[in-house]
């Protein structure tokens, strides 16, 4: 059985659904410490799960007889900066809760890792994409937060041998869900903006490139890595389970661009955040994930053309080719 921890946030509640159409409502629990909008559409069980409690996390591992957990209680980059203690609590303890637990009752843990577990040095030496294995120093606690579980969770593997598994994820685009409070948020506010026929004012430069993804990408890879058999990682990589994947790269420019060809009349102004942009600056601008493509088969199926449409669709609005089908 499958829980989902920080299971009322942006990647919850659709992992909730992909996996409860794969393996069965009843075996998905999702669980978090606010319950989602509307647990009862992701037809399954919710329960209350804080990570930073580790005898509470135990009885829900046992009494729902859990033998595999996805960690998404995490306090993203701009929300750890403002609350660093907060921010260690979760996105640290809180790992570790799950590694333990994970070393006790044998569970196969999947931990979101981020672009923000690289720094600027990357970016400089890996201007064409950073690979998996590259210099992580971080500027962000949460990119340090990160950078600490992904290394923790590879010496569980190494000396405990719990199966560990880790994707650093791009940006993620959705529609049906909040961005929980990170650097990227300002791409699924920009939709939501353009679809209600109002301008948008941005907080990251028009020059901000950084690697994105739609979320039904980021779900997919998510439960197809975590399907992969153990066999397998342990011969492609002995020891590492960290993954770059990515979609697409873009900017708050080239969005708004690929929403003018829907929206024309579509303004965009810009007040740039000093926290948001030195977080993005940071980070790299393009995501080499050949070993995840290599290694598992992971392949994207959003551009931002097509994210673009989807976007527009999903939020009410008409995109270019229905108005003209209309008119
Ligand atoms: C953030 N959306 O902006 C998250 C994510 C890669 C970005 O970590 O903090």
């Amino acid at each position: 059985k499958v829980l989902i921890t920080g299971g009322g946030g942006q990647l919850g509640p659709g992992l909730a659904r992909l996996l409860r159409e794969q393996y069965g409502h009843e075996n998905v629990v999702l669980s978090d410490v606010r319950k989602p909008n509307n647990p009862e559409a992701y037809n399954g069980p919710w329960k209350y799960a804080d990570v930073t409690d580790y005898k509470g996390l135990e009885q829900i591992i046992v009494e729902q007889d859990i033998d595999w957990v996805f960690n998404f209680a995490a306090l993203l980059s701009a929300v750890s900066e403002a609350m660093p203690e907060l921010a260690y609590n979760v996105n640290v303890g809180g790992c570790k809760n799950i590694l333990d637990l994970a070393k006790v009752h044998n569970l196969r843990v999947f931990i979101p890792s981020t672009i923000g577990a690289y720094g600027p040095a990357s970016k400089l030496t890996h201007p064409d994409g950073v690979p998996d294995i590259d210099i992580q120093r971080c500027t962000s606690f949460y990119g340090v937060h990160k950078v600490f579980v992904e290394n923790l969770g590879e010496n569980y593997l190494r000396k405990f041998g719990v199966d560990f598994r880790c994707l650093r994820y791009p940006g993620i685009i959705s529609a049906d869900t909040e961005p929980g409070g990170g650097t990227t948020d300002y791409a699924v506010d920009i939709y939501k903006k353009a679809v209600k026929g109002e301008n948008y004012t941005c907080y990251l430069k028009p020059d901000s490139t950084l690697p994105m993804m739609h979320v039904d990408d980021c779900l997919r890879a998510t439960a197809e890595f975590m399907k992969a058999s153990e066999e397998l990682l342990n011969i492609a990589r002995p020891g590492n389970r960290c993954y770059n994947i990515s979609a697409m790269c873009f900017n708050p420019a080239l969005v708004h661009d690929s929403i003018k060809t829907h929206f024309p009349q579509f303004q965009v102004d810009y007040k740039i955040d000093p926290v948001r942009q030195a977080i993005a600056d940071s980070w790299p601008r393009r995501f080499d994930d050949r070993n995840a493509r290599e290694v598992w088969g992971w392949d994207h199926e959003y551009d931002l053309g097509r994210l673009t449409e989807y976007m527009i669709q999903n939020l009410g609005g008409s995109t270019a080719t229905e108005s003209k089908k209309a008119s």
